[in-house]
């Protein structure tokens, strides 16, 4: 099979594989997810599949693999082939009984087993084996759901180039509960290996964006997290329907056959449809609570309404879903039996998968549909009935919890926790005019018709090409082979050369504030800039924020050119001199107001230094930071609003300085004195910013990371800086 361009990835394939009397039995899905990626376009025999086909191996003979591969070939699947263990341990045991509740907001159901998590890894492993034997290396994988939230970043490091998006069809939970997740961390990190990762609705993707902020300390702007030389973008693709193929079916022989049926059943009942599999996450028992109070408080109703509930079977011999199960049957026999008639059963209980056609008849038919989960991704089954009442009134009742109601503004929404809330959603549902009824259901379906699920599909995937196109624009200026060779060359054939270099970020990686002597500089770099500085014609500058205490005492038995708080203070041939400004007179008065900060700040720093006051928030937790950092700054402004003094925003910190001290103004001094040939340039943050700017056109000016810069060119890391510097010697 030849490599392929384009590879959908998903726990389950749209092809389930049983085996009945010995022989083995295909079944097609014809769910949303396969409409939605059949309708993706482009040639097919250049689009596969793969996934679990939902028969444990063991149960199979070597001969059997060999014919599913085959036979699923055939439909454009490749199957990944799992033991009766690993359904256990990673599809039963971390999916479905970890990640499944937690993210929905059970977190007494959550299970924390180190065997399902062991086993959650090696089964991820084994769909990127899967994905990297078929993927070409500039493939299009997009992945799909909770099961695979480790493939992204085992597939990144196999297919470095390959465009891979991510999305999960469950809530992605707020921080507080994400966080309880004991592979919280890892399960972040395998997300982000990711180009793109699409949410339901946007407030999963904040919760992602700020567990990932706090968790692993990565901050986001917009929805683009850089990590590395990558940019990751997060964004919100609420999944449609194929609302085409629901008003087209209401027309189907088979449909109308059963809507007939329903008809003569239901003459002169109005039927309230639940519709949901049979989960703990859907809030089946809460509604059958309400529907009771219904009955209790509203006499005038009975014999004149039926709850049709359909339960959809799932995970079924799991416990948790037995137990369920038994209890809601307790509850509906109770309900049919304290309520009931002979000639009226007041709830009419399927647990059962039912076939299309009647789904479509039942949404037709139903006057009002109930849907209460406590918590859902989505809920198509809401959309699918709008979609569906195309010749009929009808009326949505439908949780606040499910990510479908922010689409869905008309349907009466009501909190599932609130009993009360749904007998009056019920109660107002009945009496709803029939005009109002039309109005509502046509603007929804204005809505729903336009983003269907191909259009999410297509939009998924035109976003994720976008974002990997960005990215690759964003590192127009990343240092090349090429130009890290011609940088050495020209700085080999030189006269004169000078090298003005930032500290913190650019030669050292960050460390915590509260403990800056681990900044101190390894053996290694000063053996590094010890070797620079002995070359001949060659004059290197270190330009740091740092006080000149710590700069004497690293650098002092090197005979370097040294600039402390940016420039306030320069030592470049002997001792140490000062720039003619002061911070005196407003010192005591700054330092008031970031004390009284402090105090209510846990985790923040003051920092003293001969030009400049330093607020360090690094260790302050991330939204608080953001608040105090407002009011600060606003303060701070206010008090200093006609003096020389300005207040700067760098990396984790609030800077207080002179206004005519920077970092510019070292290099344009060190650039007089020493006339040279050569000039290299390089820095992090905004400060290094002055001096890019007063660089020559010819000099190279290097940033790391991959921000907006002035600089000519860019690198990712600090490892690269000293990469490049020991070419140079
Ligand atoms: C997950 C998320 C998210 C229902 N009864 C039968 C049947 N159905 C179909 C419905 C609908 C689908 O099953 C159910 O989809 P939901 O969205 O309501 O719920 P989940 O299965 O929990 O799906 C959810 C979704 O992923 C998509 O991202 O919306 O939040 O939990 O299409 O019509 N289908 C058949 N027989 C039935 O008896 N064949």
């Amino acid at each position: 099979m030849p490599k392929q361009r384009f590879i959908i990835v998903s726990n389950r394939l749209p092809v389930s594989v049983s085996k009945e009397g010995g022989k083995l039995v295909y079944e097609t899905s014809s769910g949303g997810l396969a409409t939605a990626m059949s309708s993706l376009g482009g040639d097919s025999s250049e689009r596969v599949w793969i996934g679990w086909p939902g028969i444990p191996s063991d149960e199979l003979t070597p001969a059997d693999k060999t014919a599913i591969t085959r036979k699923l070939r055939g439909l454009g699947c490749i199957p990944v082939f799992l033991t009766k263990q690993q359904v256990d341990n990673f599809y039963h045991g971390y999916a479905n009984d970890t990640i499944w509740p937690l993210f929905h907001y059970f977190q007494s159901l959550a299970k924390y087993d180190n065997s399902y998590w062991l086993s959650y890894e090696a089964v991820n492993a084994q769909f990127k084996k899967a994905v990297a034997r078929h993927a070409d290396p500039q493939a299009t994988v997009w992945i799909h759901d909770y099961h695979l939230m480790l493939l992204p970043q085992m597939l990144r490091k196999v297919l470095p180039d390959g465009t891979i998006g991510f999305f999960l069809h469950i809530p992605f939970p707020s921080y507080e509960i994400f966080r309880l997740l004991p592979n919280r961390a890892q399960i972040l990190k395998g997300l982000l290996g990711a180009d793109l990762i699409g949410f339901h609705v946007y407030d999963y993707a904040r919760h992602f964006l700020s567990s990932v902020l706090r968790i692993l300390g990565v901050e986001n702007s917009h929805g683009s997290i850089t990590i590395g030389s990558r940019i990751v973008k997060v964004d919100a693709f609420p999944i449609g329907i194929d609302y085409s193929r629901f008003v087209t079916a209401l027309n189907d022989e088979e449909t109308v056959k059963e809507v007939g049926i329903l008809e003569d059943h239901y003459r002169d009942k109005k039927v309230i449809l639940s519709m949901d599999r049979l989960d703990y996450s859907k809030g089946i028992m809460k509604r059958l609570e309400a529907f009771e109070q219904f009955l209790q408080k509203n006499p005038k109703f009975h014999k004149k309404v039926t709850l049709i509930m359909v339960a959809v079977p799932s995970r079924t011999e799991v416990e948790t879903y037995k137990e369920l199960r038994d209890e809601i049957e307790k509850s509906v026999s109770h309900i049919n039996g304290a309520y009931g008639s002979v000639d009226w059963t007041p709830i009419s209980y399927q647990f059962k998968n039912l076939p299309f056609a009647q789904i479509v008849a039942l949404f037709a038919r139903a006057d009002v549909a109930l849907l209460t989960p406590l918590r859902d991704g989505m809920n198509l089954v809401a959309k699918e009935y709008i979609a569906t009442k195309q010749q009929r009134p009808g009326v949505l009742i439908l949780s606040e919890m499910a990510g479908a109601v922010d689409e869905l503004p008309e349907a009466i929404r009501i909190n599932p926790n609130d009993i009360n809330s749904i007998v009056q959603a019920l109660q107002t549902a009945l009496k709803m005019p029939r005009k109002t009824q039309l109005e509502n259901l046509k603007s929804m379906q204005r809505r729903l018709s336009r983003y269907t699920v191909q259009r999410w599909s297509s939009d998924f995937i035109e976003q994720l090409h976008a974002s990997k196109q960005a990215q690759t624009r964003k590192g127009d200026k990343v240092i090349t082979p090429e130009i890290e060779a011609k940088i050495v060359r020209q700085f080999k054939k030189a006269k004169k050369r000078l090298l003005l270099l930032d500290y913190d970020g650019t030669l050292r990686g960050f460390v915590p504030s509260h403990t800056p002597h681990l900044a101190k500089p390894p053996a290694s770099l000063l053996r590094l800039i010890r070797t620079l500085a002995n070359l001949p014609n060659t004059k290197v500058c270190i330009i740091s924020g740092r006080p000149r205490k710590a700069l004497t005492a690293w650098f002092s038995d090197i005979p370097l050119s040294l600039a402390a708080e940016h420039g306030a203070w320069m030592k470049y041939d002997g001792e140490w001199s000062q720039q003619p400004v002061s911070l005196h007179e407003h010192r005591k008065d700054i330092l008031s107001v970031l004390e009284h900060y402090a105090e209510r700040t846990p985790g923040a720093r003051i920092e003293q230094k001969d030009f400049a006051l330093v607020w360090h928030y690094r260790n302050v937790p991330t939204e608080l930071a953001h608040a105090r950092n407002a009011s600060l700054r606003y303060e701070l402004n206010q008090l200093l609003a006609n003096t020389d003094l300005v207040v700067h925003k760098g990396a984790k910190i609030i800077e207080i300085k002179p206004r005519s001290v920077h970092k510019g103004m070292v290099a344009e001094d060190l650039m007089a004195i020493h006339k040279a040939d050569f000039i290299l340039g390089v820095g992090d943050d905004y400060t290094d910013e002055d001096m890019f700017r007063v660089l020559p056109d010819d000099a190279f000016s290097i940033k790391v990371g991959l921000g907006d810069t002035s600089a000519r060119f860019q690198v990712t890391s600090v490892e690269k800086v000293l990469q490049l510097l020991r070419k140079l010697t």
